[in-house]
């Protein structure tokens, strides 16, 4: 059997031969990684956990919180307040940003994640997972608020996902390409199973919540609408559709076989930009597609050129294989 290589030893040898990753952030992506495991055994209890349905409060978008929801937050927030490497943590779950008490040491660093995202599956038992995106404090006086978030994602220094699916899978991207590894649970450890991942240029298969087509703009109306004319129509090829209402999961699918991912602004809440946030679920997935070739707008711009006005943000976002991508924002500039 090919040698395993665990998170730790990718991490360190990432350190030692690319100079990517500063101990400190080693350490961050080590913490974040034991919490999700921490999660993935909060997930699988299931209804044995009495970890099943909603917490009976709203976040800070209005939406009814799950108990996961709230617990996979708590873990996170458990996990990396006292190892010295963070100034402070921003999350879906969280009206404000969560700063470091001052009873632990504060580090340089700025933590944002969506604890569970794709919460409407955890009844069910569809894949959920867990979105980070970690941002360096901007350098200056001690102390951290709302405004050091506000950096555009092409700042960020890493970024990833955990997968809570029929694997748990980590994702990780610090700028140097794509990496992926698998929980092996009798080890308790996450393993490289695979790196460099790429996403095809092309592809036939797009994702998108279909039953919102009456509220879309045009541009994605006349894309959506060539996709579905397939080989008879101007594609010439017939596509395949996919949606799992877990982004992490349709991300995944992305990374591991191509495909496109829409979630473009729609008529129902024209005051919105769009229904996925910018900071904590939008930026990180940028990052890991183009890290794995290929795009990611917001149907004008590179979604992680966007400079944010506030910590939960929303986008238009459409990600994936970069033909498909550059066809449907070129669709927007006509
Ligand atoms: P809809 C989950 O709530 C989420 O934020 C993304 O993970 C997912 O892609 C999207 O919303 C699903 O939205 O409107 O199809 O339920």
């Amino acid at each position: 059997m090919s040698q395993r290589i665990s998170l730790t030893r990718y991490l360190v040898e990432q350190q030692r031969m690319e100079g990517h990753i500063p101990s400190q952030l080693r350490l961050l992506l080590e913490v974040v990684a034991r919490a999700c495991k921490g999660i993935s055994q909060a997930v699988n209890k299931g209804a044995l956990g009495g970890v099943l349905g909603t917490a009976g409060s709203e976040n800070v978008q209005g939406e009814m919180q799950k108990k996961l929801d709230i617990i996979a937050n708590e873990v996170l927030i458990e996990a990396n307040e006292w190892g010295g490497h963070l100034a402070a943590m921003a999350s879906e779950e969280m009206d404000d940003i969560y700063v470091v008490p001052n009873r632990y040491p504060q580090g340089e660093y700025l933590l944002l994640f969506d604890p569970l995202d794709g919460s409407s599956n955890i009844d069910v038992n569809v894949s959920i997972g867990t979105i980070f995106s970690v941002l360096k404090k901007p350098e200056g006086d001690n102390s951290v608020d709302e405004t050091d978030f506000l950096q555009a994602g092409r700042q960020q220094v890493a970024a990833g996902y955990c997968v809570y699916g029929p694997q748990t899978t980590l994702v990780l991207t610090v700028g140097d390409g794509v990496a992926m590894f698998t929980l092996d649970r009798e080890q308790g450890s996450f393993v490289l199973t695979d790196e460099n991942i790429r996403i095809p240029e092309d592809t036939q298969e797009f994702a998108i919540n279909m039953s919102n087509m009456r509220h879309w703009d045009e541009p994605v109306k006349r894309y959506i609408d060539e996709c579905l004319q397939g080989k008879t129509g101007p594609r010439g090829k017939d596509f395949n559709m996919r949606w799992i209402a877990s982004m992490v999961a349709d991300v995944h699918r992305i990374l591991t076989r191509g495909g496109v991912f829409l979630y473009p602004w729609d008529k129902r809440e024209p005051e919105k930009a769009g229904k996925l946030r910018l900071m904590y679920e939008a930026n990180p997935m940028s990052w890991l597609v183009e890290q794995a070739g290929g795009a990611a707008t917001n149907g004008k711009q590179r979604i992680l050129d966007l400079k944010p006005g506030k910590l939960h943000e929303r986008v238009s976002v459409m990600l994936g294989s970069k033909n498909e991508v550059e066809r449907v924002t070129a669709y927007h500039q006509v």
